[in-house]
């Protein structure tokens, strides 16, 4: 029996991808860049275990089991493809090695794959990305794969590809058509912004109305706004990304993380019937952080600015620097202050940035 244990933490896209130039192999039409949080905090578990005595595949995702009849239509409709996919990749991957000679009973041996999140699903907080990555990370072990994994992890959901590796990672949209070439890449650790904090404001923990992948589809469809982004002014903020990042100047990392979100939100505005994730919470969140930097940048103080970023849903993502991050947790209660059934401990909390 071969047993391995994984975990991967979620990433927030700071320049985001929104858009495929090939759905099947999941190909974006820009480069994204994005910040993998603590390993701690807000991440997927996997555990995959292959044994000669395992009678079917099993599949247990928080809690529920899926048996093996369920498994095949598992793998069919909820994951919808995406995880037979990873499955087959890693497998055909490992099968070219036949690693120690031992591998070949290994692939004929029947798995148990556990995987379990941490944090709300499918609530624009990137559990996909998370749990795609964290499993083809374990197959890759089990199966004793070597070699670049996030062009797997990109074939189950495309920002997966990003929570392979931990900091700054940049996922690198390609040239060629068969994806070889789009994968992701670490640019900068995880200390690169030393003590900076996480602060994910909740806005509604449900299921979003339009999922990524559709969402981006009828961007690509019908905006015109989408074709200014991708040929030009996501090109350029990427390119000011790697060098507000190189230069460590937190100041227009905050402001670019701010306007890439704004931009993907307009697209998706301009995409017909509109995408609208952003709610007038998400939008009062947003208000207060420029006010903050307002007060800030007239005190010639630069290096605290706070930026926000937004996924596919109502949910801030807040980038806070540590020596500021009770201030604006205050400021943040005050504003949104809990309801009478909830305490404020668990109402707002601060995620470390950094391993
Ligand atoms: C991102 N998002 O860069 C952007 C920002 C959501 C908004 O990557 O279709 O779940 O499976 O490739 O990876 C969410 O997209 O979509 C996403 P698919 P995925 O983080």
């Amino acid at each position: 029996m071969k047993t391995i244990t994984c975990t991967a933490p979620v990433n927030i896209a700071v320049i985001k991808y929104w858009g495929k130039r090939d759905e099947k192999i999941i190909l974006p039409l820009n480069d994204s860049i994005s910040f993998t949080l603590n390993q701690d905090e807000m991440c997927a578990r996997t555990t995959v275990a292959v044994s000669p005595s395992f009678t079917e595949d099993r599949f247990w995702l928080n809690g529920n089991s899926y048996c093996s009849v369920l498994f095949a239509v598992f793998l069919l409709l909820v994951y919808s493809i995406v995880l037979s996919r990873a499955y087959i990749s890693v497998r055909r991957r490992a099968s070219k090695r036949k690693l120690e000679g031992s591998i070949e009973d290994i692939l004929n041996w029947h798995v148990h794959i556990c995987s379990v999140n941490n944090f709300p699903t499918a609530a624009g907080l990137a559990s996909s990305a998370a749990g795609y990555a964290c499993l083809v990370y374990a197959l890759g072990q089990v199966y004793g794969v070597e070699g670049d994994l996030s062009s797997i992890a990109r074939q189950g959901s495309g920002s997966a590809c990003r929570s392979i590796y931990g900091g700054l990672v940049r996922w690198y949209k390609g040239e060629l058509d068969d994806g070889t070439d789009s994968v992701a890449q670490p640019i900068a650790p995880p200390d690169h912004f030393p003590n900076l904090r996480i602060i994910i404001c909740v806005a509604n923990a449900g299921r979003k109305k339009t999922g990524s992948t559709d969402g981006m589809r009828q961007t690509v469809q019908t905006s015109r706004l989408m074709e200014y982004r991708v040929k030009e002014s996501v090109v350029t903020r990427t390119e000011a990304m790697m060098e507000a990042i190189q230069d460590k100047n937190w100041s227009t990392f905050c402001d670019l993380t701010i306007a890439d979100s704004n931009e993907m939100h307009a697209v998706c505005l301009d995409t017909f019937p509109p995408c609208v994730y952003m709610t007038d919470t998400s939008h009062a969140v947003a208000s207060l952080v420029h006010q903050y930097n307002e007060v800030k940048i007239a005190r010639g103080d630069l290096n605290h600015k706070v930026c926000y970023t937004f996924d596919a849903g109502p949910n801030a993502c807040l980038f806070v620097p540590g020596a500021v991050v009770k201030e604006v947790l205050a400021l943040l209660l005050r504003t949104f202050p809990p309801g009478p059934s909830q305490s404020p401990t668990e109402y707002v909390k601060g995620i470390p940035a950094q391993s």
